[in-house]
């Protein structure tokens, strides 16, 4: 028997990536899912949240004790925010990359908050700044079901 079948295994993340509301009403919500699709990454799960303020604290919690907490959560449940998960091998520092800097004014041009946003307080997309912190995002946006498992006809041209 001749085994001609190279098979690689490709160790996959997932990361939660958020157009914020400020994204939402500048149109960028289109702008945001091309970056991640022309890049090659899979979107597994995507859609539109009013979120409440508990829902906001509980996401944000880590963040619970600086100045601006009070203001971010009034912001983030000021409009409808598009909650994704992407998924990719590194997908989760790369979708930083992608992001740019939390201040838009030390991202670089070519990132969505060096292209789009001037202000740190409307940074318009939010991304998992780690696999940890992705697992907890996901579970607390999406439901189970709402992650879809299928397999993109562009995966084997993508990954050696
Ligand atoms: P990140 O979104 O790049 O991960 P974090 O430090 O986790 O940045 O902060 C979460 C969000 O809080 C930022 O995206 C931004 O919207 C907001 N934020 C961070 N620092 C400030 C600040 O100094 N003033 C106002 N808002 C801030
Ligand atoms: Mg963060």
């Amino acid at each position: 028997v001749r085994f001609n079948h190279f098979f690689s295994v490709v160790a996959m993340e997932q990361t939660f990536i958020a157009v914020k509301p400020d994204g939402v009403q500048r149109g960028l919500v289109g702008e945001t899912v091309r970056r991640f699709e022309q890049k090659g990454f899979k979107l597994v799960a995507m859609k539109m949240v009013q979120a409440s303020s508990a829902h906001l604290e509980e996401h944000y919690k880590d963040l619970k004790e600086k100045p601006f907490f009070s203001g971010l959560c009034t912001y983030m449940a000021s409009g409808p925010v598009v909650a994704m998960v992407w998924e990719g091998s590194g997908v989760v520092a790369m979708g930083r990359m992608l992001l740019g800097e939390t201040k838009p004014q030390d991202s670089l041009p070519g990132t969505l908050r060096g292209d789009f946003c001037i202000n740190v307080g409307r940074n318009i997309v939010h991304g998992s700044d780690s696999v940890e912190s992705a697992k907890r995002e996901i579970a607390l946006w999406f439901k189970r079901e709402e992650i879809v498992t299928w397999k993109s006809c562009t995966h084997d041209w993508l990954y050696e």
